[in-house]
């Protein structure tokens, strides 16, 4: 075993001797400017000269300037400088421990931390996972470093002190897991501040800002904490993204389109990963946030409409040839509305919040549909109707429109894409779009079924997808609108029966609202459903 050299000979100098010998060291010998020992062969400035004779040697001061100066000078100087790690310490073997460090009795430092040159974690301190001691610093007798921490270089940590975050605040975090978030993706330092997006009723979405070369805060992403509750597995909610998103960028490549624009661009963490994982167990995912883009919550102008079909016309098309087999069912039975059918049917016969007194005309128009829930399931089962891969939540507010041209530009929300039929997108968009209300208008007068909407939309939607749709699935298409706003409407209905909790509501009555919305649009198509047909043939 090898000599030690240890500038300072001061009370740290002598728990680093101690140290030294049982570590196995054999001679152990100081250099110090002031003390009087036989153990003390010269001073500091000696360093160079004792080279020859003791090739290993460490600066043991307390005083973090002094140790980090000397610990410098001895590198430079050619010595190698151990880190001396008490044999009681317990050290993640993932953690990083640079030259000239000291892990005295019983510290512990674990998993994924850095402890940079010629810092000293004394007795008994914790230094907790994903931190950083930056060089010099000093984490004192019995101090905590709580994960994720950053200690500055030469920073002191006191004696008992706990250090619980380093980070600085991000304006607009008003949760500890959002903030963890934007660390996670790397954001921490640059980010201005995050506000809430979008209007989804399911996720939680935000927009990141930040500021651009001239110094104005910009959205420059998107974070999204994914429902738990309604996406079990989001690992696979990812896969099945990442899977679509790279195989559209391939696509738009060689339509010459903007790899920028068309398609989200998702971002993993910091480490590698899909999705963080916050301390209550959800995921949180990034993506990029598409420039000069805007979002409609019902159609303003018609023209709009006529974009939206295209885009998801087009959108069919794009994942025409994309392996259907290799998509994950997020949710299984999405859009099987026999399944939704006997679902409703149960929640009203447990009626577990004593709200179906409250809503017996809606209940009453739901069950009276029984038999039109089967009518596209039946077809599929016999193998009239293919599967194909469809995006399954095709409202207008999940297409972004180009702010200049106004044309459709980027399909979003990506979670439900699964094999379904192409009658469920096409009329999943009717429904949303071809109301002359929002879903949850409350004055039913104002909610009508715009069968010129419906024509546009036939129209767009017919002139991107018409060459690889069957004649069936063509067919098809006015039961899907019909459908689709049943389904939804009874899945509403459920959630109020049920206590509001799936979709996200601003009132109690919010769920029932939107149900009525939902049945005044399916009577009306049922009143025009001839007429939806005879559409359907002029543009076919
Ligand atoms: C939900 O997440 P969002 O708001 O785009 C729902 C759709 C419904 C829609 C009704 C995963 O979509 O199925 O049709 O609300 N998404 C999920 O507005 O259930
Ligand atoms: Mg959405």
């Amino acid at each position: 075993m090898k000599n030690l050299l240890i500038l300072g000979a001061g009370g740290f100098g002598q728990m680093v001797k101690e140290t030294a010998l049982m570590l196995g060291y054999e001679q152990v010998v100081f250099l110090d400017d002031a003390a009087k020992r036989a153990d003390v062969v010269g001073k500091c400035c000696d360093y160079v000269i004792k080279h020859r004779e003791y090739p290993v040697a460490v600066a043991a001061f307390g005083n973090n300037k002094t140790r980090l100066y000397w610990t410098d000078k001895l590198m430079e100087e050619g010595y190698e400088v151990p880190a001396i790690v008490h044999p009681s310490a317990v050290v993640s073997p993932s953690a990083v421990i640079e030259q000239g460090c000291f892990i005295m009795q019983r510290a512990v430092v674990n998993t994924n931390t850095r402890i940079e040159r010629a810092a000293l974690i004394n007795s008994g301190a914790v230094v907790d996972h994903d931190s950083v001691v930056g060089y010099g610093a000093h984490v004192c007798l019995g101090s905590i470093v709580k994960a994720n921490c950053t200690i500055e270089p030469g920073k002191k940590v006191e004696a008992g002190e706990v250090i619980f975050s380093t980070r600085r605040k991000i304006e607009g975090a008003d949760s500890r897991s959002l903030e963890d978030a934007v660390y996670a993706f790397g954001f921490g330092p640059q980010c201005s501040y995050v506000k809430p997006f979008g209007e989804g009723h399911i996720n939680e979405t935000y927009a990141v800002y930040m500021p651009d070369e001239d110094g104005t805060d910009k959205p420059f992403y998107v974070l999204q904490r994914v429902n738990i509750n309604v996406f079990k597995n989001p690992a696979q909610v990812m896969e099945n993204i990442f899977g679509v998103t790279e195989y559209l960028r391939d696509v738009i490549r060689q339509e010459g389109g903007d790899l920028d624009r068309e398609t989200l661009s998702y971002i993993k963490t910091k480490s590698g990963d899909a999705y963080f994982e916050d301390d209550e167990g959800q995921p949180w995912r990034c993506l990029n946030y598409v420039e000069n883009s805007v979002c409609y919550q019902f159609v303003e102008r018609p023209e709009q409409f006529y974009q939206s079909a295209k885009s998801f016309g087009h959108f069919l098309k794009q994942l025409g040839d994309y392996p259907a087999e290799s998509l994950h069912e997020t949710i299984p039975q999405f859009h099987d509305t026999v399944k939704r059918y006997n679902d409703f049917a149960a929640a009203v016969t447990k009626d577990v919040k004593n709200r179906a007194r409250l809503c017996r005309p809606e209940i009453e128009f739901a069950l009276a549909r029984k038999e039109d829930a089967g009518a596209l399931m039946k077809q599929l089962q016999e193998g009239l109707l293919p599967l194909r891969v469809t995006h399954n939540d095709t409202k207008l507010n999940n297409i972004l429109f180009d702010a200049d041209t106004g044309k459709g530009l980027c399909i979003i929300d990506l979670d439900t894409i699964m094999p379904g039929l192409a009658a469920n997108d096409f009329g999943d968009s009717i429904r949303f779009g071809a109301s002359t209300a929002e879903e949850d208008e409350q004055d039913l007068n104002k909610v009508h079924f715009d069968i010129d909407l419906y024509e546009l939309y036939v129209k767009g939607y017919l002139e991107m997808a018409k060459e690889v749709l069957t004649p069936a699935e063509i067919d098809s298409l006015p039961w899907g609108a019909r459908l689709m706003t049943y389904e939804c409407g009874i899945r509403f209905l459920m959630d109020y029966l049920q206590g509001d909790v799936y979709f996200k509501t601003a009132y109690p009555e919010h769920n029932l609202v939107r149900a009525r919305t939902q049945f005044r649009l399916v009577k009306e198509m049922e009143e025009q459903f001839d007429q939806m047909y005879e559409i359907l043939k002029k543009y076919r």
